[in-house]
C-alpha cells in the first residue's frame, strides 16, 4: 500500500513504551525524549488527545466529499491549551487549503497552538500558496499530521520545512489508517496514474444480475445516493443511457459525477433521452466506432481500444480521483471490460447489494469475470439497509 512507498523516517512517531520496545527503539525513546533525534528539535510526548483531534480533522475533511478532486480531502484543527481555537477543511481545488481556513479561524491564537491536519501541509506553490508557510507565520509550537502526502511534488518536503523552521511535527499513528481511508481515491490517483474503480451491481437472493436498485436507495439518505455523492464519475452503459434516468445523488450539496457511457458497438446514433441539453457536458460517451449523440454537446472520443485500463488512466488525466462502474446487466457494454480486473488492478473495490427476491433468469447471470482465479475479498463489510444487503469488500 501507499505507506511501503512514502518514506516517514524523518517523522516523530508517538515514543513505544518502555515494557515493548526493544533496546534499539527503547535508546531511541530516549533520544527523542531529550530532543536529539536527527539533530531537530523533536516533541518528547505526544499528546493523549492527538486521536481525538484527528478523527475531528477527518470529519472536517468529509464535509467536501466529493468536491475536492483531483485534491484530496483535508480537515484541520488548532488547538491551544486544550482548546480548540481554530476548524477548517479544504472545500475544492483552487480554493485555500484546510491549514488556511483553521488558521484564519483561530487568529492570534494560533501562536504557540498545536495544528492538526490529515494530510501533511503542502510546501509547494500549486493553484494556492504553501501551507507550511502559512503555518510558520502563525508561529504554531507543533504540527500533527495524519498521513505524508503521496503527492510527489509535496512528499515528505511539507515535513522538512516545518522542521528546518523549528517546529515540532509528529505523525498520529493511531488515525494514519482512518486518514489513509478518508483518502484513497487520491492516493490511488496520485501512485498508479489511474482514478479508483469501484464495481457496483445488484443481485437478487439467486445470484441473477438485477438491472434496478432496491427501492429507497437513490432516494435522500439511501445507499445508492449516498454512495453517489462520493464518487466523481460513474461509468455506465449505453443500454442503461438509452432507457433510463441517468444515476442522481439526493443527498444535500452533492456535486453530481461526471457520467461516462460505455457505447460499444453502438450504431451511428445514441440517443440519451434523460440528458437535458444544458446537461451535456456533464456526460462523455466512450465509443469504438464514430457514432453521434443526443442530445449536442456530448463529448464523444472514439478509442482505439475499449479497455478499463486506458479508461482509468483517461479519467485521471482529467482530473478524477474515483469512479463507481455501475453494472446493471450481464453481456452490456461494461462486461467486456472488467475482463481482468484483479489480474490488471484494475477495480479496488467491491459493492454488492443483494435484494431479497427471487429472479427467473433468462440467460447467463453469473458476473464470470474479474481475473483468472477465484480470490477473496478483504476488509469486508456488511450491512442491512431496507430490507437489502449491501456488502461492501477491497480487491
Ligand atoms: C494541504 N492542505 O487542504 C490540501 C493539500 O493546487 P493546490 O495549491 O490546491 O495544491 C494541490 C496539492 O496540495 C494536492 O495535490 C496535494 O498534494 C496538496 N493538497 N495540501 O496542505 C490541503 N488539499
Ligand atoms: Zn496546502
Amino acid at each position: 500500500m501507499a505507506s511501503s512507498l512514502v518514506s516517514r523516517n524523518h517523522l516523530t512517531p508517538r515514543p513505544a513504551a518502555a515494557s515493548t520496545a526493544s533496546p534499539c527503539s527503547a535508546r531511541l525513546a530516549v533520544r527523542r525524549a531529550r530532543g536529539l533525534v536527527g539533530g531537530v528539535r523533536c516533541q518528547a510526548q505526544a499528546s493523549d488527545m492527538d486521536g481525538h483531534y484527528m478523527r475531528r480533522c477527518v470529519e472536517l475533511a468529509r464535509k467536501a466529499a466529493g468536491h475536492t478532486s483531483p485534491n484530496p480531502m483535508v480537515g484541520c484543527v488548532v488547538v491551544r491549551d486544550g482548546r480548540v481555537v481554530g476548524e477548517g477543511f479544504h472545500p475544492k481545488a483552487g480554493q485555500p487549503h484546510a491549514e488556511v481556513f483553521a488558521l484564519r479561524d483561530a487568529g492570534d491564537l494560533a501562536e504557540n497552538a498545536t495544528a492538526y491536519v490529515s494530510l501533511e501541509p503542502c510546501n509547494h506553490y500549486g493553484r494556492t500558496p504553501p501551507c507550511t508557510e502559512a503555518l510558520i507565520n502563525a508561529k504554531v509550537k507543533d504540527v500533527v499530521v495524519g498521513m505524508t502526502d503521496p503527492n510527489p511534488i509535496v512528499a515528505s518536503k511539507g515535513i522538512e520545512r516545518l522542521k528546518s523552521a523549528g517546529i515540532d511535527v509528529r505523525l498520529c499513528v493511531d488515525e494514519e489508517a482512518s486518514c489513509r481511508k478518508l483518502n484513497e481515491a487520491y492516493i490511488h490517483r496520485m501512485l498508479t496514474g489511474k482514478a479508483f474503480a469501484t464495481l457496483r451491481t445488484t443481485l437478487s437472493m439467486n445470484g441473477v444480475v438485477v438491472n434496478h436498485i432496491g427501492s429507497g436507495a437513490d432516494q435522500p439518505g439511501g445507499y445508492y445516493s449516498q454512495l453517489l455523492k462520493e464518487y466523481d464519475g460513474v461509468i455506465v452503459s449505453s443500454n442503461l443511457a438509452k432507457t433510463n434516468t441517468l444515476p442522481i445523488s439526493h443527498e444535500a450539496g452533492a456535486k453530481q459525477p461526471i457520467y461516462i457511457i460505455i457505447a460499444q458497438g453502438e450504431n451511428s446514433q445514441l440517443n440519451i433521452p434523460f440528458l437535458k441539453e444544458e446537461c451535456a457536458s456533464e456526460a462523455v460517451v466512450l465509443t469504438d466506432t464514430p457514432i453521434s449523440v443526443e442530445p449536442a454537446g456530448v463529448e464523444v472520443l472514439v478509442l482505439d481500444q475499449m479497455n478499463l485500463d486506458g479508461i482509468l488512466q483517461l479519467l485521471a488525466q482529467r482530473g478524477l480521483c474515483s469512479v463507481l462502474v455501475d453494472f446493471r446487466e450481464v453481456g452490456g457494454g461494461i462486461a467486456s471490460l472488467l475482463n481482468n480486473f484483479q489480474d490488471d488492478k484494475l477495480v479496488q473495490k467491491v459493492v454488492v447489494e443483494l435484494l431479497p427476491v427471487w429472479t427467473v433468469s433468462k440467460g447467463p447471470s453469473d458476473l464470470a469475470f474479474g481475473g483468472s482465479q477465484s480470490f477473496p475479498l478483504k476488509d469486508v463489510e456488511h450491512k442491512e439497509v431496507n430490507g437489502c444487503v449491501l456488502l461492501q469488500g477491497y480487491v
